[in-house]
C-alpha cells in the first residue's frame, strides 16, 4: 500500500539495492547513446542535467519547453529499459507503454523549482517517478499557484505515481542531501519520470 501525500502515491524502497543496482546500469548504457545535457529555459541554464529513452525526449531552449523525436546531438533518443517498462506496466495496470523517460541527474547543488508537467497531450495518464542515489526533497504544491506546500524526501529506491487530480500539482525538488546514497559512484541523484506523451 503507497504512502498518499495530496493525491501523489508513494512507494517507499520500491525498488531494491540489486534492482537500482541494475537499473544504474541500463541508465549508463541510455547516455552513452543520449548524453546528458542542460536546458535552457526562458529563466536561464537549469541546474538539473537530462536526457531522454523512448520515443520523445524532453527538451527546452530558448523557444520553449517541448518534446523532440531526437537528441540534441541528432540521433534518435535509445529505448526505455525493460526493467522501468515492467515497474510501468505492474505500478499503473496499464497495457499502453509510456513515450518517454525522462532521466534528470543533480548534481549536489542542482534543484528543480515548483511547476506543473503540461507538455503532454492527455492529463488522464499516470507519470511515475523512480529515485535513485542520493535523497531529494520533494516539494508538493497545489493544482493553482501558491498556496500550501508540503515536503517529503524521496530516498533511492522510492517510487513515485501521479495519477487523477494530483497529475497536475505543482511540484520540484528543493535540494539533495549529498553523500546520502552509496549508489553513484560519483554521488548526486537521479530521477527517471516516465510519462505519455501523445
Ligand atoms: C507531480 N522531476 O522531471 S519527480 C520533472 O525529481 C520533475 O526530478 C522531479 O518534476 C525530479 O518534471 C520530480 C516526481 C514527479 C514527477 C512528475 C510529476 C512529480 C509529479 C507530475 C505531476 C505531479
Ligand atoms: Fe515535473
Amino acid at each position: 500500500m503507497p504512502l498518499n501525500i495530496r493525491g501523489v502515491e508513494i512507494y517507499p524502497q520500491q525498488l531494491d539495492r540489486p534492482a537500482q543496482e541494475a537499473l544504474v546500469e541500463e541508465l549508463r548504457a541510455v547516455q552513452a547513446v543520449a548524453p546528458l545535457f542542460s536546458p535552457r529555459t526562458r529563466g536561464g541554464q537549469m541546474s538539473v542535467r537530462m536526457t531522454s529513452a523512448g520515443k520523445y525526449g524532453w527538451y527546452s531552449d530558448g523557444r520553449g519547453y517541448r518534446y523532440e523525436s531526437t537528441h540534441p546531438g541528432g540521433g534518435d533518443w535509445p529505448a526505455i529499459p525493460a526493467s522501468v517498462l515492467a515497474l510501468w506496466h505492474e505500478l499503473t495496470g496499464l497495457d499502453r507503454a509510456p513515450d518517454c523517460c525522462l532521466v534528470n541527474y543533480y548534481g549536489d547543488t542542482a534543484r528543480m523549482g515548483l511547476h506543473q508537467d503540461r507538455d503532454e497531450a492527455d492529463f488522464s495518464w499516470p507519470v511515475m517517478s523512480v529515485s535513485l542515489g542520493d535523497d531529494g526533497l520533494f516539494r508538493i504544491g497545489n493544482e493553482t499557484r501558491g498556496g500550501k506546500t508540503e515536503s517529503i524526501w524521496l530516498a533511492s529506491g522510492d517510487v513515485a505515481l501521479l495519477t487523477g487530480p494530483s497529475r497536475l500539482v505543482h511540484h520540484g525538488i528543493d535540494r539533495i542531501r549529498p553523500g546520502s546514497s552509496t549508489l553513484l559512484a560519483k554521488g548526486g541523484r537521479i530521477n527517471l519520470t516516465c510519462r505519455v506523451v501523445d
